[in-house]
């Protein structure tokens, strides 16, 4: 027989997953923001977290808790929404669970089992951050964090970031690669893998670091190519999305989601970090980069896309959004998935005309604050004057 207990937070799963998310009246004018996170760790099955046994969990405890859901690959199949969610365990290591929806905005419910990757990397300690490319060599990739303990020094949390890589064609089955080796950059941590050959090569885009946390001297999103995806060897790394003095990307930057094409250029949803006296603040940030040279940056709107509202400002790290999957359908629909606060994930919908308008029209940051608010004054005066028009 199973515990009471039970039957009452099964009833609290099954409303949770049932429970419609709505448009919030947030307005911009470029998306669309939700009522409720799509996923939170109470979106984890009961069987994932308790012993259903009463001879072995008679005060039914949690025995495997969860903390949080956040930072989530994501990826449109047969129809069907799929995130390949970041879940970090009450023990703080994290791990990958597939969640499905229909719509894309509610109903996100994981599969029976947690991703189990093929262990062939015995160093490994943590892994997290999953970007799904669906590739033009008909494989799905999936380019994650892979962090080890720095063993060259006496300092205990010293490690050492690395992009793991797997590839499978169902979500199911996971094939693991070799990890991807930059041979100038001594870590990378927000590799994603670009869609479509470049030059007949694979195509990353990086994130040079000089060490866990700090990008040191890495310039911003870097781009390189390489030969062989199952030995996947990096020589070389343009900088592409640049970080800037005063602007959000003044601390570091790094790739997000896996950039989506359309007719004007590649449009790149990327996380810009400052740091603050209350510690780093993560917001979004768009930029298109050129057809013919995905490292040439062709628009960049000036200042974040996305940043931490409301209660997405709190959490287990506060003052942080950060995207790893958006969905662009044929339609012309996106969906933009992205975590607040290292703690929950939401959605936020635009369609690719608006993100393009977005991205080609808003002005370009001029840097200075004399310029910037002539910028604004500018608008302000052309504003009037068709008001005046209007009558
Ligand atoms: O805590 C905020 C984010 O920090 C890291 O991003 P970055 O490497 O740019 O600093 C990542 O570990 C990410 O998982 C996390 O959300």
């Amino acid at each position: 027989m199973l515990h009471p207990q039970y039957y009452v937070e099964l009833q609290k799963y099954n409303n949770l997953i049932a429970r419609k998310n709505h448009k919030t009246d947030f307005y911009n004018g470029v998306f669309d923001r939700y009522e409720n996170p799509i996923l939170t760790r109470e979106h984890i099955p009961l069987t994932w977290k308790y012993d259903l046994n009463p001879e072995t969990n008679p005060y039914f405890m949690e025995r495997l808790g969860v903390n949080a859901v956040m930072n989530s690959g994501a990826i449109e199949l047969n129809g069907k929404f799929y995130l390949v969610v970041r879940i970090e365990g009450n023990d703080r290591k994290s791990f990958f669970g597939v969640a499905e929806s229909d719509n894309g905005i509610d109903g996100f419910h994981f599969w029976d089992y947690p991703v189990q990757l093929p262990d062939t990397c015995k160093e490994e300690t943590n892994v997290y951050d999953m970007r799904l490319t669906k590739h033009e060599d008909g494989y799905i990739y999936g380019v994650f964090c892979s962090e080890s303990k720095d063993t060259t020094t006496n300092d205990l949390s010293a490690a050492v970031a690395a992009a793991g890589i797997v590839r499978t064609r169902d979500l199911k089955t996971w094939e693991r690669l070799d990890n991807l080796k930059t041979l100038r950059s001594p870590q990378q941590r927000n590799v994603v893998l670009h869609p479509e050959f470049v030059n007949g090569k694979y195509a990353f885009y990086t994130r040079p670091m000089d060490d866990f946390i700090d990008t040191g001297s890495g310039g911003g999103i870097g781009f390189g190519l390489c030969e062989d995806i199952e030995h996947a060897v990096i020589d070389e790394e343009i900088i592409t999305s640049k970080r800037v003095y005063h602007t959000i990307t003044e601390a570091k930057n790094g790739a997000g989601a896996v950039p989506f094409k359309t007719e004007k250029g590649w449009i790149h949803i990327a996380h810009g970090v400052r740091n603050t006296a209350a510690g780093l603040r993560y917001v979004l940030y768009a930029f298109a980069t050129d057809l013919k040279d995905p490292t040439k940056v062709i628009a960049e709107p000036s200042g974040f896309f996305l940043a931490p509202l409301g209660r997405e400002r709190v959490g287990d790290v506060s003052n942080v959004v950060f995207t790893n999957g958006l969905i662009a359908r044929e339609n012309g629909d996106v969906f933009l998935y992205y975590a607040s606060s290292d703690t929950r994930m939401h959605v936020a919908t635009t369609t690719v005309d608006r993100l393009l308008d977005y991205v080609f029209h808003t002005p370009s940051d001029p840097h200075r604050s004399v310029e910037c608010v002539a910028q604004r004054c500018d608008l302000i005066a052309k504003n009037l004057e068709y008001l005046k028009k209007q009558g």
